[in-house]
């Protein structure tokens, strides 16, 4: 029997929502404080995933000012109703639960939609009789505990932008006393109301339930065999954890999937992936889903979906290959880190040019950082670039980032008695750690570096060149595991960016990026 390979999304893809379009699939994730937010998905078989844009890409429909990196853009929706798609989310930095419409996904969407009245986080739509219904989670007032939470429902009114009528609390959790009940959807199958919310928290203790009722605002009965999938009973070192937020899907054959998001640890428990989006089959008995009929998990080798096209998960990034001297615009899975200085990047024919931007990447304002998420445990990474520091404020480089106080920065400086010198930086908890430093030859600043960074799971180890081809070793066998969110907490993933900074003091230097080549390594098991 033909398979695919779970995740369908590697990398920092989480809170997954998909909707159907006849025979067309979207996908959405949440992309806390970097910009542009909201990655969307086309599919046609929910196996090969391609990107077509990011929902949220101007700064009016997504304000980041000061997020930390976890921050902004929490859990989204996505919905379709009469000719409309709706995108609903959180933006917990600025503005709270809002809604964008658009015609087209693939092309702009509307300006935000803030709903006054809503309380809480991960929102999602449901639309009957010509009304729609919010579903929200929120902390219940006077709650016995941190993470307390209940789910509730109440109609929004599309014109005034606001929740009318009475407020339903729909559902606490499956099990008792159980932490963050959250990511609520609605739907509707025969003679039923489905409400799937996940519940247990983000981690390891994740996990996906559900309830019915015959009306839209409840009684929902709990199923006797919640949690209708969890990895939390299968210990830590099982290779996928944190299986929860999921969305169904029925699809135009008639099967129902579920995405899900889940995580990859590696290395020991070290989540350097943070939450990536898996599908997973749902049959039905007695009215209720089964996931994963007879198995009950997420399994990185699964059956193809009936609608499968052939060429499986072609359509998964692997190899990266950015020729900035070719390009004229950036590719969608390239961000910033919350609003980005546009002026500071520019794409000509001699590469992408960098201003370097006084401010650091371990604060929480403008920087010139440009990157795309880490999706393979093992990877290779070169950089060629030109850059001629002024002094040993000014650094230009390659990030590998998790959030402000966890990083590396491999980077080019001026050291006094040489034109140029690399350096590695480690932040730890946000503490400075130079580990190596590398006096580059004096000959030519006006040639370029080239940097070569290898990761073999947890072992980071990097290179640099005056010519591409001879390598010199600055440091090998660094530790990657602060890069997980084990040791650095938050809820994303590594990121790999282009970096230029002159460190708190003004500068109008600037740095060239010729090209940026990634491919993974097989070393990955
Ligand atoms: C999201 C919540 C969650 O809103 O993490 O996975 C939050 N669960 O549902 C942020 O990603």
């Amino acid at each position: 029997m033909k398979k695919f390979k779970n995740p369908i999304l590697k990398g920092y893809y989480p809170d997954p929502s998909v909707c159907r379009v006849g025979e067309d699939y979207y996908l959405v994730n949440s992309s806390n404080a970097y910009f542009p937010g909201v990655p969307i998905f086309y599919s046609r078989d929910l196996v090969n995933w391609k990107q077509i844009g990011n929902v949220l890409n101007r700064e009016s429909q997504l304000p980041l000012a000061n997020a930390g990196v976890s921050r902004g853009i929490f859990a989204p929706t996505i919905r379709y109703h009469d000719g409309v798609f709706y995108m609903i989310t959180t933006n917990v930095t600025s503005g709270g639960n809002f809604y964008v419409t658009t015609t087209d996904p693939a092309g702009e969407w509307s300006e935000p939609n803030y709903i006054i009245n809503a309380p809480g986080i991960d929102p999602s739509l449901y639309f009957e009789n010509g009304k729609c219904y919010y579903q929200g989670a929120c902390e219940k007032v006077n709650g016995d505990y941190v993470g307390d939470n209940e789910i509730y429902l109440q109609e929004l009114d599309l014109k005034e932008n606001r929740l009318v009528g009475e407020r339903f609390i729909i559902w606490h959790s499956a099990v008792r006393d159980a932490v963050w009940a959250e990511s609520p959807h609605i739907f509707k199958k025969g003679e039923y109301y489905y409400l799937l919310t996940a519940e247990g928290g983000t981690e390891h203790d994740h996990a996906v339930v559900i309830a019915r009722s015959r009306t839209l605002t409840g009684y929902y009965e709990g199923n006797r065999q919640n949690p209708i999938l969890t990895h939390r009973h299968l210990g830590k070192d099982y290779p996928i954890a944190n299986t929860g937020h999921g969305d169904m899907v029925k699809t135009h054959d008639g099967e129902w999937w579920m995405v899900v998001l889940g995580s990859r640890p590696y290395g020991g428990r070290y989540r350097n992936l943070g939450r990536e989006t898996f599908l997973v089959p749902v049959s039905w008995e007695d009215e209720w889903p089964v996931v994963n009929y007879g198995i009950g998990l997420v399994q990185e080798n699964e059956r193809m979906p009936g609608i499968a096209l052939e060429c499986v998960n072609s359509c998964v990034t692997n190899d990266r290959k950015y020729i900035f001297t070719e390009m004229d615009k950036l590719p969608f899975e390239m961000m910033f880190l919350r609003n980005p200085v546009f002026d500071d990047f520019k794409l000509n024919k001699d590469g992408l040019k960098i201003n370097l931007s006084k401010n650091k990447i371990i604060e929480h304002e403008p920087v010139s950082f440009l990157c795309f998420r880490q999706q393979h445990k093992s990877y290779e990474l070169e950089a060629k670039f030109n850059f001629n520091p002024k002094d040993e404020n000014e650094h230009v480089g390659i990030c590998l980032f998790q959030n402000e106080l966890y990083n590396y920065q491999f980077i080019v400086t001026r050291k006094e008695n040489y034109e140029r010198q690399i350096k590695l930086i480690k932040i730890e908890n946000g503490n400075h750690t130079i580990l190596s430093e590398s006096n580059f030859p004096n000959d030519d600043v006006a040639k370029e570096v080239y940097f070569k960074i290898i990761a073999e799971e947890q072992m980071l180890s990097f290179y640099y060149s005056k010519d591409g081809e001879i390598y010199k070793i600055a440091i090998k066998n660094v530790d990657a595991r602060i890069l997980s969110t084990d040791v650095a907490g938050s809820f994303v993933g590594t990121t790999i960016g282009l970096y230029a900074t002159s460190n708190g003091k003004e500068s109008k230097n600037e740095a060239v990026f010729k090209n940026l080549l990634h491919k993974p390594l097989i070393v990955e098991a």
